[in-house]
């Protein structure tokens, strides 16, 4: 079996492949290291890499007709709400046309594959206040990344339901874990705090803390993704989150706990358009066996103790 993975060098994408490289799958990794690492996939047989863009159609149309994969997983991202508002052209380039070219090609070509994984976003259900949420629940992207995101699930299903083509998408929450780049602003506020953690510095917290996030430990995350893949009904979203519901003040109780460190924290106010709640619906995954085997706490110890042997 053989799998592209687009951003596999990236955050999730690196545990997907190292996943899937355990399950003796032959794996291509195509990233243009905007945010990946090369270390990311460090250790790792019988990966290739590609250092470029999904945007460079003619690579991705030839390494597609050429290479026979089983799967494709589309990571790759410009995973960034706020550099979407700042550059909204070319971060659809990546989050939405890249897509689209690529399932037009596999049309065009008639590429047979076992799946097509999108990987979508919570951003899509905006600020809409019904709790939890489920995929049936209403949809109000308010980003050019939430629109994107929504749009490229779109195609990715009408190419199921016209053309044939088995794609499957879903939307992730918060997700946290080893291996994710804490150097944006933007980037998780796992990460964020981590680095803070580590290095002593101020944590901003934006607003009061009482925000709520659904956050899923990464391995929890693959094993939903794998889930999604091999049973996820063709053309069909799921969330993946743990249903969950954790205000940042309590997640920093937890963390200080394992880590037994003190967070010095600076409070700013809150971010605009931050959403004050987030949580999921996640019984159309459970649906398919997904069971969570990383609480809260054991993600974090996970998270905290690989950085510490990585320090060594
Ligand atoms: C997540 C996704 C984003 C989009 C959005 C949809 C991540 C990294 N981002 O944004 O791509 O899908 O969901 O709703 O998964 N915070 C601080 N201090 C910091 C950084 C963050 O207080 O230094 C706060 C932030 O204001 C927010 C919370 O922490 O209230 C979580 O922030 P985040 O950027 O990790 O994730 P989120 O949910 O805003």
């Amino acid at each position: 079996m053989k799998a592209l993975v687009t951003g596999g060098a990236g955050f999730i994408g690196s545990h997907l492949v190292e996943s899937l490289v355990n399950n003796g799958l032959e794996v291509v990794v195509v990233d243009d290291f905007s945010m990946g690492k090369m270390e990311n996939l460090n250790g790792l047989d019988n990966v290739r890499i590609f250092d470029e863009s999904v945007c460079n159609y003619e690579f991705m149309h030839s390494i597609v007709q050429n290479e026979n994969f089983d799967y494709i997983f589309f990571l790759s991202a410009i995973a960034s709400v706020a550099d979407s508002v700042k550059r909204p052209l070319e971060t659809h380039k990546v989050n939405n046309e890249a897509v689209l070219d690529l399932l037009e090609f596999i049309r065009s070509k008639h590429i047979k594959l076992k799946k097509f994984l999108f990987t979508s976003s919570a951003a899509v259900y905006g600020d809409s206040p019904e709790l939890p949420k489920s995929e049936t629940s209403t949809i109000n992207p308010l980003s050019p990344y939430a629109i994107d995101k929504f749009s490229s699930e779109k195609y990715a299903a009408v190419y199921s339901d016209l053309y044939n083509i088995p794609t499957v998408c879903v939307r992730f929450f918060n997700v946290y874990g080893p291996n994710q780049n804490p150097e944006s602003p933007y980037s998780g506020v796992l990460s964020i705090i981590t680095d803070s953690l580590i290095n002593g510095n101020h944590f901003t917290m934006y607003g009061d803390g009482e925000q709520t996030r659904d956050f899923i430990f990464v391995k929890d995350v693959i094993k939903a993704l794998l889930l999604v893949l091999n049973k996820g009904k063709s053309g069909d979203v799921y969330n993946i989150a743990n249903g969950q519901e954790t205000s940042l003040n309590d997640l920093i109780v937890k963390y200080e706990s394992v880590t037994k460190k003190k967070l010095v924290i600076s409070y700013v106010d809150g971010r605009k358009g931050d959403i004050k709640r987030s949580v999921a619906d996640v019984t159309k995954l459970s649906s398919l066996g997904y069971e969570s085997e990383w609480s809260l706490e054991k993600g974090l110890k996970n998270y905290w103790d690989f950085l510490q042997r990585g320090k060594q």
